[in-house]
């Protein structure tokens, strides 16, 4: 009896959602008041029930919001498959700590993270210097440059290939609208010059929007792929993304090791090489020693959580 439809929540702004569905036509909604009294929040890639207006016209109401795969609260997004962490070696200059915490929340929601280098041409080797950092993780790394066009082929084979929902995410200017530009000729998102970015104080690309690969690509494909804002370092400094006890598993690459360390209850912070697998690979050159800043770093917020403060 239902004239619900079934669709995916492509943008949101100020309680406006767009909706498309299988059949290709996009709607307006609103989200029902219920969802509001359960502070449950539509997201960008949620796959919803949608109800009809009752007079021609009006705006058509979420009614059901489908159990999602998973849900990040930076970039607001649900069911992501793979998250691409976009920094450029400068200009903006890159801060490993907030791409090791991305990385890290990526690997902790089942997401697939990928590294992605942009505006290499600016500086090549310090560009190589990043890749090499993050080739240890075993995370995929791809290092390339819109301007004259180096590695966007291989990027864009990957991203071509991909099932689901990805997102490009990263500080605001690293260049995330001009790569989707470069990946998909048909779109044409805004973009902006860095400087007037910081004098403005703002964002270039102001909320998360989903594009359907097939509308951008001549190949028959359901994946869907997303632009967001640039987040800045504010949005991570309460760090309670996951707690104490997950934090080693969200560094892929310490997990080879860790079943070698002395103690069981290793934390793999300040213990000598002698008695911790981690450390003593970090000296052997096997895992970054950024890598392990970023831990430690990460480590001292989440021992300071107060029980209670704890999910
Ligand atoms: N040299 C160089 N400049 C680039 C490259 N990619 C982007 N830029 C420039 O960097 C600036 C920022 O690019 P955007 O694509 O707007 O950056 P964004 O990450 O989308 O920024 P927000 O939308 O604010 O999050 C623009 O002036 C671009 O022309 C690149 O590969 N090389
Ligand atoms: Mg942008
Ligand atoms: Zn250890």
């Amino acid at each position: 009896m239902s004239n619900n439809i079934e669709g995916i929540i492509l943008s949101g702004l100020g309680g406006l959602y767009s909706v498309k569905a299988e059949s290709g036509e996009v709607y307006p909604c609103r989200a029902k008041g219920a969802f509001r009294k359960a502070k449950l929040t539509p997201l960008v890639g949620d796959r919803v029930s949608i109800r009809p207006p009752e007079v021609a016209g009006e705006e058509y109401f979420i009614e059901k919001i489908y159990p999602r795969q998973n849900a990040l609260i930076r970039p607001p997004m649900a069911n992501l498959e793979t998250l691409f962490v976009t920094f450029a070696p400068k200009n903006p200059e890159p801060s490993t700590l907030y791409l090791d915490k991305l990385l890290s929340i990526a690997v902790y929601n089942h997401i697939t993270p990928v590294v992605v280098i942009t505006k290499q041409d600016i500086s090549p080797s310090l560009a190589e210097k990043y890749a090499d950092i993050y080739r240890k993780t075993g995370h995929r790394v791809f290092l390339c440059s819109s301007e004259d066009g180096a590695g966007i082929d291989a990027l864009a084979e990957y991203v071509h290939s991909l099932k689901g929902i990805c997102a490009f995410a990263g500080a605001s200017g690293v260049g995330k609208s001009t790569l989707l530009n470069a990946l998909f000729p048909k779109l044409s998102l805004d973009t902006g010059k860095l400087s007037e970015k910081i004098a403005r104080g703002k964002h270039t690309t102001r909320s998360v929007t989903l594009y359907p690969m097939k509308e951008l690509i001549d190949i028959e494909t359901d994946a869907f792929v997303a632009d967001t804002p640039g987040f800045s370092m504010l949005d991570f400094i309460e760090f309670d993304f996951y707690t104490l006890e997950d934090l080693p598993h969200c560094f892929p690459e310490f997990e080879p090791y860790m079943a070698d360390c002395r103690y069981t209850d290793c934390s793999h912070t300040k213990e000598s090489a002698k008695d911790c697998a981690v450390v003593a690979a970090i000296e052997r050159g096997e895992i970054a020693r950024e890598r392990h800043e970023s831990y430690l770093s990460i480590y001292a917020d989440l021992v300071q959580k107060k029980p209670w403060e704890k999910k």
